[in-house]
């Protein structure tokens, strides 16, 4: 029996605009589709096993930088907080902010809903004395937060989700954070860093052949939101470091020469064209710092794991 509620927010808008601009990006050339569109309620848990994956360092590596300096985490976010969660997906990873920084309420951000209200119910179970604000919202749009009683607010942006944008997006973006979470606010953000090729063409690459479903999944899911017909099974999946972008690419490449149907407007893909469906950023330490300096941020503090695989840091 569960007696903690969690105030639930409804606040996607999947409308004409978000449809429009699904098929922009499939009318220009290279085509592409927003990686935003990967968390359908499937893609969500595809991407839940991708971090199990042993190739997969990512989450595991953060998880452990956050365990190991959960203390001086704390230290740095202070008291009286409401903890404000970027693409909070199973809400796994606060739960050791959670036991360290004791905040006064939670806010989980999420575009999955399923998968918002699942984890976010789970998490009043498990911590009766926590009070949850769960919203169902796109935070790469302009938002407002949901009303709290509480000024002292810290970001909590993990798992290098900021690699999802391009560079210039990126400072705007955390920009954007700030403002929303006011003057009296910190941000933890967890950062990939740079590292051999060899490892991250790996960790894109699982040998079980996850990333390579979650990637054709987006298909499945813009087959619903657009109403197109395409059949997964017709392309491949190629993920790779771009060694000059620091950035690892997925694509979708198509097996064959076709024509995709959307709503009434076709779409023709030749033999071994790509679309790309994601940038994974990676960055330097010193690539970070830059980044939230042209954002106006300061980072006071950083922790890492021995290998320096992944970086938290915490800009004020
Ligand atoms: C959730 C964006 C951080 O880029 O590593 C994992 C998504 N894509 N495997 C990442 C992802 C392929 C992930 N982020």
């Amino acid at each position: 029996m569960s007696t903690n509620t969690v105030f639930f927010y409804d606040r996607l808008v999947n409308d004409h605009n978000t449809n429009e601009e699904i098929l922009q990006d499939l009318m220009t050339y290279p085509k592409a589709i927003k990686p935003k569109y990967f968390y359908d309620k499937k893609g969500s848990q595809l991407f839940d096993k991708i971090t199990q994956a042993t190739e997969y360092y990512v989450t595991r590596t953060e998880l452990s930088i956050l365990k190991d300096n959960a203390e001086s985490i704390a230290h740095a976010v202070g008291d009286h907080t409401l903890l404000v969660e970027y693409g909070s997906g199973s809400s796994e990873k606060i739960r050791v902010l959670l036991e360290a920084v004791q905040p006064k309420a939670y806010m989980p951000l999420d575009i999955s809903k399923a998968h918002l209200l699942n984890s976010a119910q789970k998490l009043a179970d498990d911590y009766p004395w926590l009070e949850i604000h769960a919203a169902c919202l796109d935070y790469s749009r302009q938002l407002t937060l949901p009303n709290t009683e509480y000024n002292h607010k810290v970001g909590f942006f993990p798992g290098s989700s900021l690699g999802n944008f391009e560079p210039e997006e990126a400072t705007l973006f955390l920009k954007r954070l700030k403002q929303q979470l006011g003057d009296d606010s910190g941000l933890i953000i967890g950062i990939d860093l740079v590292k051999p090729v060899e490892i991250l063409n790996k960790a894109y690459n699982d040998s079980q052949g996850i990333t390579a479903e979650f990637n054709k999944n987006v298909l499945l899911h813009l087959n619903r939101l657009i109403n197109a017909n395409f059949n997964p099974e017709l392309f491949s999946h190629k993920a790779f470091f771009n060694k000059e972008k620091k950035r690892v690419e997925m694509h979708l490449i198509s097996m064959v020469d076709q024509i995709i149907s959307i709503n009434n407007q076709k779409i023709r893909l030749a033999k071994n064209e790509s679309i790309h469906t994601e940038n994974s950023y990676k960055y330097t330490t010193a690539d970070f710092i830059s980044l939230a300096h042209s954002a106006g941020l300061a980072c006071t503090q950083r922790w890492v794991d021995d290998n320096e695989w992944f970086a938290i840091f915490y800009v004020e």
